[in-house]
């Protein structure tokens, strides 16, 4: 699905391009809606074209289709590459950055002659651009704030973005070179599920005869930018998608566990496992663990065969950072973590009745596939106008579409009528509670005012009955837009007081570990949804199972990994609490 996204992005930079041009903004549109559809192609867009799906949508003509077939003969579209030749680089660089849009940039050019990056940020930073009209040293503020958060993410990437990134790398080596492999793993961040992600690091097993072969096929990838080392333990690529950084270390079966163990990190952990082994007469490196004085080999070929010789209960990946988890293996104190098969549902979706791609049929056959025992449709309520939201008589409407498609499918999945309802400024809802009450699960969510501290509106929310579920609470999205402030521990308490869950967004990554486990210690219920737009995005809820184990979360803590009787309890008792 890489592909769709860079060819999706083709069709966003020449609508910049355009737009900075001030071209016809039908044509601008026109590209932007592409750039959505072809993000949220279900499949590849070669598939796409191949199995006649592409035909289908509504809004690609045949001049796009002309351009989509040139990308994928080419690699590129012509159109594109004339475009970007009509702007300067880094103004076309800056486009990405949130809040600099291409009108900022033609005014920017225009009126005061900026033509590169530094000239931008010095016109931001001497007040010549919020002299402008249409500008204001708000304005500015803002564009400053957008830049920092562009740089950061220029840095680490999300791993909602990541793991796609390096899973199909390991597809490709399995594809490639499986039969000399023994054992294949990303370690390092992505294997701890952190938020963010730097690099990857790749580690294989194989015998040392054929280590040469594995690393001659890493570098081969298709998608690679620049080869930086080639070697035979060794190589490093750079990765189109993001520039990302890619090793990929080969080592003998028998260190296979110490090595995993030592390049999944984090770093602080394995320095605290270090002093372990010191004190226990061992050493411990990326080859095994070996006696001190003797130098004999007692562990190595399996990471459980390390964590045990040191004395310890096994550590899962996701919670090695040094937070107390050591103390807690030594004591064989560490729970059983809630697991990546043990979702039962996804609680959070929207479809083309809102700002979704597919139907609700087409979301509750993705579900089915996802192996689901039930679903929720949510869309958004009327106030979240950008997104399409929908009125009480269009939900009447919606309704009965989902008593439809529960006929057809109700002895396959659970699917419950479920809303992401706008919680409006003053913390009231977007729907009154009569209708509210009319489904079967509901999630309140924050979309508007999100530079102000919005504890007091959540706490609100909360206190109505019919509102089980805190759609992504701190209202936050890597790369675009730092969460708003809000008092953790009162929306903790509420959440107790009410019988509200809060929910783990997975595409967000909003709760974030560390939320996480402050709501597992106090025995707030959660929730792992998708928040998906379109059927692709159904498997991030992987994601969301990962941070809740980098956050302690056990079965129990999570409502969606509980059978569906106790969600409609969960639902029923808050109802009873406050009833009204
Ligand atoms: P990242 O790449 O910043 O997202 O985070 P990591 O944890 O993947 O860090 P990275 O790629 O620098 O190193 C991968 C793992 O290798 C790291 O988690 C632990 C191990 N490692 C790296 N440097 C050191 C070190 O100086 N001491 C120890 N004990 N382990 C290290
Ligand atoms: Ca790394
Ligand atoms: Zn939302």
């Amino acid at each position: 699905m890489e592909r769709n996204k860079r060819l999706a992005q083709i069709f966003e930079r020449m609508a910049d391009i355009l737009e900075f041009l001030g071209d016809n903004p039908f044509r601008i549109r026109t590209y932007r809606r592409v750039a959505k559809i072809l993000e949220n192609l279900p499949m590849d867009v070669g598939e796409a074209i191949e199995s006649g799906y592409i035909y289908k949508i509504k809004g690609i003509g045949g001049s796009t289709l002309a351009k989509i077939e040139e990308f994928l003969k080419t690699g590129t579209v012509q159109k594109y590459e004339e475009f970007r030749k009509k702007v300067p680089e880094e103004l076309l660089e800056l486009m990405e950055v949130p809040g600099i849009g291409p009108k900022t940039l033609k005014v920017a050019y225009e009126k005061l002659g900026v033509r590169t990056k530094e000239n931008f940020i010095k016109a931001l930073k001497d007040g010549s651009l919020a002299k402008l009209p249409g500008f204001g040293a708000k304005k500015v503020e803002k564009i400053l704030k957008g830049l920092e958060l562009w740089r950061q993410a220029q840095e680490r990437i999300p791993l909602v973005v990541a793991y796609p990134l390096a899973r199909n790398v390991v597809e490709y080596l399995k594809g490639a070179v499986g039969d000399y492999i023994e054992r294949i793993e990303v370690a390092g961040s992505l294997r701890r599920m952190k938020e963010t992600i730097r690099d990857f690091d790749i580690l294989v097993s194989a015998p040392r005869e054929h280590w040469q072969k594995i690393h001659d096929a890493f570098v081969s990838y298709p998608d690679i930018e620049d080869v930086q080392l080639h070697g035979q333990t060794k190589s490093t690529v750079l990765l189109k998608d993001h520039h990302r950084q890619c090793d990929l270390r080969t080592v003998e079966p028998e260190s296979w566990g110490a090595a995993l163990q030592y390049f999944t990190g984090s770093k602080h952990h394995n320095i605290k496992l270090r002093e372990i082994a010191k004190e226990r007469g061992l050493k411990i490196n990326e080859y095994g663990v070996f006696d001190a004085e003797t130098g004999e080999r007692v562990a190595g070929r399996t990471e459980e065969e390390v964590y045990a010789v040191l004395g310890m209960q096994y550590i899962p990946p996701e919670i090695r950072e040094n937070t107390g988890e050591i103390e807690a293996a030594l004591e064989h104190r560490i729970p059983k973590l809630v697991g990546y098969d043990e979702l039962r549902g996804d609680l959070h979706m929207h479809t083309n009745w809102s700002d979704g791609l597919n139907t609700v049929e087409e979301m509750v056959k993705a579900c089915i596939d996802m192996g689901y025992e039930y679903m929720a449709i949510s869309d958004h309520s009327q106030s979240a106008r950008v997104a399409n939201g929908l009125t009480p008589e269009r939900f009447k409407l919606q309704r009965e579409e989902i008593e439809r498609v529960r006929k057809k499918y109700g002895d396959k999945i659970s699917i419950l009528w479920s809303v992401e309802v706008d919680i409006l400024p003053d913390g009231s809802l977007d729907l009154p509670d009569e209708l509210l009450r009319e489904f079967d699960f509901v999630t309140a969510s924050i979309h508007s005012r999100f530079n102000q501290d919005n504890t007091d509106r959540l706490l609100k929310a909360m206190e109505n009955p019919y509102v089980n579920l805190i759609g992504h609470p701190f209202g936050r999205q890597y790369g675009y837009r730092e969460g708003y402030p809000l008092d953790f521990d009162r929306v903790l308490e509420k959440a107790l007081e009410t019988g509200t869950a809060l929910e783990i967004n997975s595409q967000r990554e909003d709760l974030d570990s560390q939320h996480i486990r402050q709501a597992v210690e106090r025995g707030v219920k959660l929730v792992v949804n998708s928040d998906a737009h379109s059927v692709g995005q159904l498997w991030t809820t992987r994601i969301g199972v990962g941070l809740a184990r980098r956050g302690w979360a056990k079965t129990e803590d999570i409502l969606n990994a509980q059978p569906l009787e106790v969600i409609r309890e969960f639902v029923a008792k808050k109802r009873e609490r406050l009833k009204k």
